[in-house]
């Protein structure tokens, strides 16, 4: 009997494309390096990557340069384009159980996970910024007598879009969203871990009607295909989300080409509670702070700071629970955490947390001696009580499910805790006190600040790091002013006092 994909959840659900490869102007290129897809629960291959070299690249973006420079996407109607990104958010939404699976059987993040989270957030990117684009307004200034000033926004030209493996479809279709809303034409590059739900965006892109050469794709390794990708003299904007030391040369290859970057990088974000707070949703918070989406979120709340009058309960109900969690098969409902993205991930992970240990911490749950599923790479929940702030543990990101644990007194020392790291992605409050809430929003350096909240995206708002967390934001008005390029026009309206007249005498 024929079987309804489109009535399919779970594993039924998945249509695998076994080989992925750049796509130029709608066509896959093929040939160039093979490269295995892993699912990083089986450790088996699923497909494979046809990696793009660098003539590839130049390829991707001069057929990109050339859908901009002759259209017709930077051209076309603002109602048109909508009509277009909102074709797209539907089309997502209506195989949203295929995408889930796919995302679940590339990532190891638990299905569960990504049909309520992720793959809606993806469908809701597009149509956000279709909305958004309907109601953008501009800048104008009459003060100056007789003369009317205001300001152009026009798309910038090609995108550069970078994303990587823990988040693929809902942060690649961000940028996608974004940079084709404001009329930009892109080159979209995925994690070399992870590349199929892009691929089928590009599928969706398609179908929905976006013209031939306005999304080009292209895959590989990140030495390679990135590193080509970043160099290209062509691109208008870059936008990159992935580790800080890989920011950091994405940033240097922008400054040779003066372009704008926005970089979305690490984050070891703390979650602070105080003995006031609603304890029973400031517990629910912590666990899902550090131990959703495998641990491996940038917005993770992976210090937990806790007031200490009230940390003996609250650490040992943390614990208890932490290490009730379900590890197995992402595809299973029970499923609580999945395997991390790779082999060599998880054991740097358990060399974080090896060295955590040497230094002094103690383990409050978790650990690299914890029994794990044996197939896949599996991470135990992990809690570390750590001496110090400064130990590499709370200063370095893990990207895992590993949190580490503080204890403060007073509201100082909670400042003092919380600022004590070279990132500042975000953090999270949990208290009754207004005054404390202001005084965190004052001392902290985050991108946002949740307050009595786990993670909001509220996409109208910006989003982005200080410090080693990046530089740019993303969200409506920030992606507006990133993906467009202003140009200001003064007009001669009214009188004006007589000009100079050289050359009478
Ligand atoms: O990411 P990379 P990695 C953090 C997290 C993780 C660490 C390293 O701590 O453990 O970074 O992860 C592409 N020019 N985050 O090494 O390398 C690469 O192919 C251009 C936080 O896997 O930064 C991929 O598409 N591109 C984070 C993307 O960059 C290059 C998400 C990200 O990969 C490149 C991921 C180059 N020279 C990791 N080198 C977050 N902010 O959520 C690599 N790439």
């Amino acid at each position: 009997m024929k079987q309804d994909n489109s009535m399919a959840t779970g594993r039924a659900a998945l249509r695998v494309p076994t080989q992925v490869a750049a796509l130029i102007d709608g066509e896959p290129q093929w040939g160039g390096e093979v490269l295995p897809v892993l699912d990083p629960y089986t450790g088996e291959s699923v497909a494979e990557i046809h990696e793009s070299s660098a003539a590839t690249v130049a390829a991707a973006v001069a057929s990109a340069e050339q859908a901009f420079r002759t259209g017709p996407w930077p051209q076309l109607a603002v109602e048109e384009r909508q009509q277009v990104l909102r074709r797209v958010a539907d089309l997502i939404e209506r195989d949203a159980a295929a995408l889930a699976a796919l995302e679940c059987l590339n990532t190891g993040i638990p299905l569960r996970q990504l049909e309520v989270g992720q793959i809606r957030r993806s469908a809701y990117n597009f149509r956000f910024f279709a909305d958004y684009l309907g109601q953008a307004a501009g800048e104008a200034w009459y003060q100056t007598p007789g003369v009317t000033t205001y300001v152009r926004r026009r798309p910038a030209g090609v995108a550069a879009l970078i994303g990587p493996w823990n988040a693929p479809l809902a942060l690649t279709s961000m940028k996608v969203a974004a940079a084709l809303a404001f009329g930009n034409t892109c080159v979209v590059k995925p994690s070399e871990q992870t590349p199929l739900t892009a691929w089928r965006l590009c599928e969706l892109l398609q179908e929905a009607g976006v013209p031939a050469g306005t999304v080009n794709l292209v895959q590989g390794r990140g030495t390679t295909t990135g590193a080509a990708l970043v160099a290209d003299p062509r691109i208008a904007r870059l936008s990159f989300t992935g580790g800080t030391a890989t920011g950091r040369r994405v940033m240097a290859a922008a400054a040779q080409s003066l372009v704008p970057a926005t970089l979305e990088l690490g984050g070891k974000s703390a979650n602070l509670v105080f003995a006031d707070a609603d304890l029973e949703q400031a517990l629910d918070a912590a666990l899902l702070g550090i131990y959703s989406n495998n641990g491996q979120q940038c917005l993770a709340g992976a210090r937990l700071l806790v007031e200490r009058r009230i940390a003996g309960d609250f650490l040992a109900a943390f614990a208890e629970r932490a290490g009730r969690l379900q590890l197995g098969d992402p595809f299973e409902a029970a499923t609580d955490l999945g395997p991390v993205g790779s082999v060599a991930h998880r054991d740097r992970i358990q060399r974080q947390v090896r060295g955590a240990l040497a230094d002094g911490c103690q383990l409050l749950v978790g650990g690299p001696e914890t029994v794990v599923p044996s197939q896949g790479s599996f991470v135990a929940p992990t809690a570390l009580q750590a001496p110090s702030m400064s130990l590499p543990i709370c200063q370095e990101e893990v990207f895992g499910p590993v949190a580490t644990v503080m204890t403060f007194d007073t509201l100082d020392e909670a400042c003092q805790l919380a600022a004590d790291s070279r990132f500042g992605l975000v953090a999270y409050a949990w208290t009754r006190n207004v005054d404390t809430l202001s005084r965190l929003e004052n001392e902290l350096r985050v991108g946002t600040l949740w307050q009595n909240l786990t993670v909001t995206r509220e996409l109208r708002a910006p989003f982005g790091g200080f410090g080693d967390s990046g530089t740019g934001r993303e969200g409506g008005r920030a992606c507006e002013a990133f993906y467009t390029a202003e140009t200001t026009i003064s007009r001669a309206t009214g009188p004006r006092p007589p000009l100079r007249r050289l050359g009478l005498r």
